[in-house]
């Protein structure tokens, strides 16, 4: 069966490709998101993209994937820092769920190494720019086959 997995971006990402290309690569998100579709079909998925810059609509897209999609590779962007509101709707989904980050938020400024979303998540992908998102759809599939 086809499974369908939701790519969520949060906040700013729809600059992409626009601005400081030296932390987040010069990839846009249109680029990023008909990769994860096409992508996506190699792999025998139905791949859905969403981005907002607001918290709120994020977290309804998380409650509106219940029932709809088997997997969410997610970039929350800043809300990764902050945002308990998206840990708590991501755990009350239960939909298995794929961090990632297009820079290494690790290797930046302190507040950028917590992440609530990580509580939530399976793993994090972080460091490989847009890749990322590829490996994100890669290690859904796998986790999604043993689980
Ligand atoms: O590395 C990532 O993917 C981040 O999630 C990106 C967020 C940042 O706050 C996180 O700490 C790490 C920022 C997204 C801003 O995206 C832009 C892209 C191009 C130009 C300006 C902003």
């Amino acid at each position: 069966m086809t499974q369908r997995i939701l790519v969520l971006n949060g906040p700013n990402l729809n600059l992409l490709g626009t601005r400081q290309p030296e932390v987040y690569g010069s990839v846009t998100l249109e680029m990023v998101e008909q990769s994860c579709v096409a992508h996506g079909k190699t792999l025998g998925l139905d791949v859905s993209c969403l981005q907002s810059n607001h918290e709120g609509a994020l977290i309804d897209a998380i409650h509106a994937a219940k029932g709809v999609h088997q997997g969410i590779v997610l970039n929350a962007g800043a809300y990764t820092h902050t945002s308990i509101a998206l840990m708590d709707a991501l755990i009350s989904v239960e939909i298995p769920t794929v961090e990632v980050h297009l820079s290494n938020i690790h290797a930046r400024e302190s507040f950028r190494h917590v992440s609530f979303i990580s509580k939530a998540a399976v793993g994090q992908i972080c460091g490989f720019g847009a890749h990322g998102y590829i490996l994100a759809l890669e290690a859904l599939v796998q986790h999604l086959k043993e689980a």
